[in-house]
């Protein structure tokens, strides 16, 4: 109890202090997660050796006993993934049961090579494998901060001027379905997906580094030239959700380039909804899609990671993904029929704090550091501007000192405390948020609430109510400036925040017009750059984390300032982003790295690249019966918590196990 009464009681003098606006830093923070843990090396976690014997789950061992499967020794790669039991707080596990996740997104299709997700809330990452390792590194101390860990390329080495990195995948491991894992994978991956711009692949053409050339040197090797030297931060774009192989073996004949009855639509599509078992490198294979209700997925037989006594993981013989909400998942949680939930929406956090602390709850619920942020977003660009008004207004929204006086004109405090009350909310600038690892108060601009500072910028840009209907005109008695912001109808606590951005810049003679959209129309528009203000969840962990939502890294980022056919004037701060970001890209040498974060932060937050409301902690529960879950596990910092917990980890006790859907069953192809 005296965890929560801290926190309510520290309610009270946040808001104190959010009232007296300080020069242009942000104001003290109040850090919620109050969790002490050690830090361990990079590899403390995990390594790749071959062990004199393996394991598996019991009905696996039947089953290869009866010829149904290979021996697991055959079935396993020739040094696989070996996670060290002294970085599981409750050490090897026993197999069996099932893991319940709830999501609120729904499988677009199993094609990720695609771009298509599979409704997001860790079912992407449950069969997605990716080349190198970020959630878990939030556990990596400092010193050992050098870059990604290894997955499915188990080392990777440069040339002596960093233009040149070779890779080493795994060797001898399969697909869930038995096909070889190996380099083929890599080149359909690169040459016939990332480089075909037909295809909307997560990594884009040209955003790994400029002129990118890709080799196979054999099997199980592969190595990029690129025409400037290079860092190890680049291999980081080698991770979830953009460096995922998939099965070339049961997409290249659906592709246009080898098919010619194929389309590049009905290859995006090629692996509907619906059309299960798919080929997968994950821990659990989906089996079974009930559309709108759920999805059920087995273990893989073929999984290539084990234990320190050679048990072929994962533990779990079955996941359950319900398709529902996103809060619903933390109601589920709570109440215990679900296992787990990165609790984000902020009007759920005192309830669930408060239901947590019963003696007989079922969950645990740990804050961690601030890594969920709201900002608007003004348009840059003219796309999708419909009349002289829209392109009026993108003028305007490229001028420094309008999207100031807008930054100055929203009370941030109000804006929390309209979301969730208590002292969860602390002021956004765009940028890094307060629980990155690249956050430095110091390089960050902050422009406190003041209104009368806002009016008097907005006068001086001559943006006076010519017409008296108390809303200011564009120039030269043009039209009234109204704004119109696209927001996802589905995120409620959006909402809340674009309410409360309409009044206070109403009181400015800013009138904004909200402009609710459904998920995916919301996400055409977004991802398209079609619209003249959005409001919108978006996080700023790391530089490499999908960068093309906060940074002009490439033609088509960021959504709010895409070139249009080929043409697009960035501002001079736009090209200093770019710059610094490349820099860090490329450079070697970590004093230039950080100094790049810190540049990147500064013009982010000097020039209100994006208008942030808040930022808030999220927190992850956990179901008590879980093992392996480490309480440090943050919601959000290199990755989701779906990866950074390591579900292949995670185990129940034979007496706590869930009952199975499909006992005793893997994936037929
Ligand atoms: C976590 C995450 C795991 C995507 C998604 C979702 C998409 C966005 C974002 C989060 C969901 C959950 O986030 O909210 O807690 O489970 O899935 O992938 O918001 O709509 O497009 O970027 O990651």
């Amino acid at each position: 109890m005296n965890h929560l009464k801290s926190l309510l009681a520290a309610s009270v003098c946040l808001t104190a202090i959010g009232g007296s606006a300080l020069a242009d830093k942000l104001p003290p923070e109040k850090d919620l997660s109050g969790l002490e843990y050690e830090l361990i090396g990079r590899t403390d976690l995990y390594d790749y050796r071959a062990l004199d014997s393996y394991s598996e789950a019991p009905f696996l061992a039947d089953m290869a006993a009866e010829g149904k499967l290979p021996a697991v020794k055959d079935r396993l790669p020739k040094e696989p993934l070996v996670f060290k039991t002294g970085a599981m707080v409750d050490g090897t596990g026993e197999y069996g049961g099932v893991f319940h996740h709830v999501i609120g997104g729904r499988p677009e299709g199993w094609n990720w090579l695609a771009g298509q997700h599979q409704g997001w809330g860790g079912i992407n990452m449950a069969i997605q494998e990716c080349l190198v390792r970020q959630g878990p590194r939030w556990q990596i101390k400092g010193e050992d901060q050098t870059g990604p860990l290894p997955n499915l390329a188990k080392s990777w080495s440069w040339n002596d001027d960093n233009t040149q990195l070779t890779m080493h995948l795994i060797e001898g491991a399969h697909w869930s379905d038995g096909d070889p894992f190996d380099t083929e994978d890599i080149r359909f991956w690169w040459e016939d997906n990332v480089e075909d711009e037909n295809v909307s692949s997560r990594l884009s053409k040209g955003s790994l580094a400029p002129g990118a050339k890709l080799e196979i040197l054999d099997e199980y090797t592969f190595r990029w030239t690129f025409s400037e030297p290079q860092s190890e931060t680049l291999v980081e774009n080698l991770a979830y959700i953009q460096g995922c192989p998939g099965p070339s073996h049961a997409l290249k004949d659906k592709h246009p380039k080898y098919n010619p009855d194929a389309t590049y639509e009905s290859y995006t599509n090629a692996m509907p909804g619906e059309a299960l078992p798919v080929p997968v490198m994950g821990a659990w294979v989906p089996v079974l899609h009930k559309p709108d209700e759920l999805v059920v997925m087995r273990r893989n037989p073929f999984y290539w990671k084990v234990d320190e006594k050679g048990q072929q993981l994962p533990y779990f013989n079955e996941m359950h993904f319900r398709l529902s909400t996103w809060d619903d998942r933390t109601t589920q949680a709570v109440a215990g029929s679900g296992d787990f939930s990165n609790m984000e929406n902020p009007a759920n956090y005192v309830a669930a704090l408060k239901q947590s602390q019963s003696p007989d709850s079922p969950v645990t619920v740990r804050f961690g550091k601030r890594a969920l942020a709201w900002r608007l977003e003004l348009n840059f660009s003219d796309i999708g501007a419909e009349d002289e008004v829209d392109l009026a207004l993108r003028d305007l929204f490229r001028n420094k000192d309008f999207r100031i006086a807008l930054s100055h004109a929203l009370d941030r405090d109000a804006i929390g405390q309209a979301v969730a009350r208590g002292p969860f909310a602390y002021p956004y600038t765009g940028g890094f948020t307060s629980g990155s690892a690249f956050f430095d108060h110091d390089s960050t601009a902050y422009q406190p609430f003041d209104q009368a500072k806002a009016n008097a910028m907005l006068d001086e840009l001559g943006l006076q109510d010519s017409d008296g209907n108390g809303i200011r005109n564009l120039p030269n008695g043009g039209d009234d400036i109204e704004i119109d912001v696209i927001f996802n109808s589905g995120r409620n606590e959006t909402r809340k925040q674009l309410d409360a951005v309409i009044s206070q810049l109403g009181e400015v003679g800013i009138r904004v017009i909200a402009r609710g959209l459904d998920k995916t129309n919301f996400e055409t528009a977004r991802l398209g750059g079609a619209f003249n203000g959005m409001i919108n969840r978006r996080g700023f962990p790391t530089l490499t984390r999908e960068p093309c939502n906060n940074m002009p890294i490439s033609e088509s980022c960021p959504f709010f300032h895409q070139s249009q056919n080929g043409e697009r004037s960035l501002l001079p701060f736009e090209e200093e982003i770019q710059a610094a970001y490349r820099t860090f890209i490329s450079s070697n040498d970590n004093a230039e790295k950080l100094q790049m974060t810190r540049d990147i932060q500064r013009l982010i937050t000097e020039n209100a690249y994006v208008i942030g409301t808040i930022q808030t902690p999220a927190a992850l529960l956990v179901n008590r019966r879980i093992k392996n879950a480490h309480p440090g596990t943050p919601v959000y910092m290199f990755e989701w918590a779906e990866d950074g917990i390591i579900r292949e980890r995670l185990w129940t006790p034979a007496a706590e196990q869930v009952k199975e859907l499909l006992p005793g069953t893997i994936a037929e192809y």
